[in-house]
């Protein structure tokens, strides 16, 4: 692949010198945002991340700020998951659908007050239909994209580099809740979430002034714990079974296609504005679902568009992600399948770049 020509509309972050600083290898570019990719080598940055802890730049994951007596009731328009029973200091993963019970995004939801949300988005524009849908039922919220740039914290050892600059307390921050902590005088959102399963934590960076001043204080703190600049891992989030929008599901698939009915209560998400929709596709259940994939053969191709997944002639499926796993010594993947060829132990064959191979559809992921 060329370069990235740099410009002003595709945006750096608040730890963008940092991140060049540390080497970085590959960039890709998510929410108009530049989202490192690569370090030493995904294979290396993927031992490391699950050996040791990592600090990442996910700072594309853009906030849409919901400010306003009419923000909860926003929110529960934008999701089939019921918002009734989520507190303040709590973060849900919320599927966002249209009208069709198409996907729009699949965001973090951090509900800072009652009248005072975070939606912490997936690569897709949401910003717009999340404004417009403010003006057009007229309600009384502000919708907007505030200064704030996530950095995570991911791996086994981010609980001892975390407490060194945040104090003890990070380890009672419960998964996916949050705690706001000091940081130079300022006051952070700190999460216990993150696009791993290897453990960590999201500062909600409010303010891009002192990005460098924590991105240094925790590289400083860490350096015995060997921490390194690290990014989310292609290998790992395939193997966790962790969702990248726009590769594995799109506006095309509603929730349950993606194995998102466990975040979704159709019933009693009353106001959701695919609630009708979706209420119909799930009496009768997807056709097709996301699945993990076991690919036969050496180390496979990247993997830059659907590839087909057939039984005989017919196309049954597609992969949307798949990569080497060391840890596995096979290559893990991520696709959606027919209803027909789903069950666990299916052999099938993808039609990779690099010619024909065997699949099989695997009992569940990996981590
Ligand atoms: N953190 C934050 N914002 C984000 C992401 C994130 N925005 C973009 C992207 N990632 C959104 N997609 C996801 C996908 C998966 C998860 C979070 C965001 C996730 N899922 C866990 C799982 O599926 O096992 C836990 C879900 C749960 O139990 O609630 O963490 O990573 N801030």
């Amino acid at each position: 692949m060329a370069l990235i020509s740099p410009s002003r509309r595709l945006r750096r972050t608040p730890f963008s010198d940092g991140v060049e600083a540390a080497g970085v290898k590959a960039f890709t570019v998510y929410n108009h945002m530049l989202l490192p990719t690569m370090f030493r080598s995904v294979e290396e940055d993927y031992h490391h991340l699950k050996e040791a802890v990592q600090v990442w730049d996910v700072s594309c994951e853009r906030q849409v700020e919901l400010r306003g007596p009419d923000a909860a009731r926003l929110v529960q328009l934008l999701t089939p998951r019921d918002l009734r029973s989520m507190l303040p200091g709590q973060c849900y993963y919320i599927p966002i659908v249209d009208e069709t019970g198409g996907m729009l995004n699949d965001p973090v939801a951090v509900k800072l007050a009652e009248d005072r949300w975070w939606i912490s988005i997936a690569d897709s524009d949401l910003l717009y239909w999340i404004k417009g849908l403010a003006y057009g039922y007229r309600l009384d919220v502000l919708v907007d994209e505030p200064d704030v740039s996530p950095l995570a914290i991911q791996g086994p050892k981010s609980d001892d580099l975390m407490a060194r600059v945040f104090g003890d307390q990070v380890r009672d921050i419960r998964f996916f809740r949050f705690m706001p902590l000091d940081f130079q005088g300022r006051t952070l959102v700190v999460a216990r979430s993150g696009y791993s399963k290897q453990g960590g934590f999201e500062i909600y960076v409010e303010g891009s002034d002192i990005g460098m001043d924590l991105w240094n204080a925790l590289m400083e703190a860490g350096r015995d714990l060997d921490v390194h600049a690290g990014c989310p891992n292609l290998i790992e989030r395939i193997e966790s079974g962790l969702l990248s929008y726009g590769n594995d599901m799109t506006d095309d698939n509603t929730p349950h296609e993606c194995g998102l009915g466990k975040f979704c209560n159709t019933q009693t998400a009353i106001g959701c504005i695919g609630r009708d929709a979706l209420l119909r596709v799930a009496s009768e259940g997807p056709v097709k679902q996301i699945r993990a994939l076991e690919i036969g053969g050496g180390p496979v191709p990247g993997c830059d568009r659907w590839w087909p997944i057939k039984a005989g002639s017919k196309t049954v499926g597609r992969v949307s992600s798949a990569a080497w796993s060391p840890d596995f010594n096979t290559n893990v993947a991520i696709g959606m399948v027919r209803m027909t060829h789903w069950d666990a132990g299916t052999e099938l064959i993808v039609e990779a770049p690099d010619g024909l191979r065997p699949v099989t559809v695997h009992e569940t992921f990996w981590n």
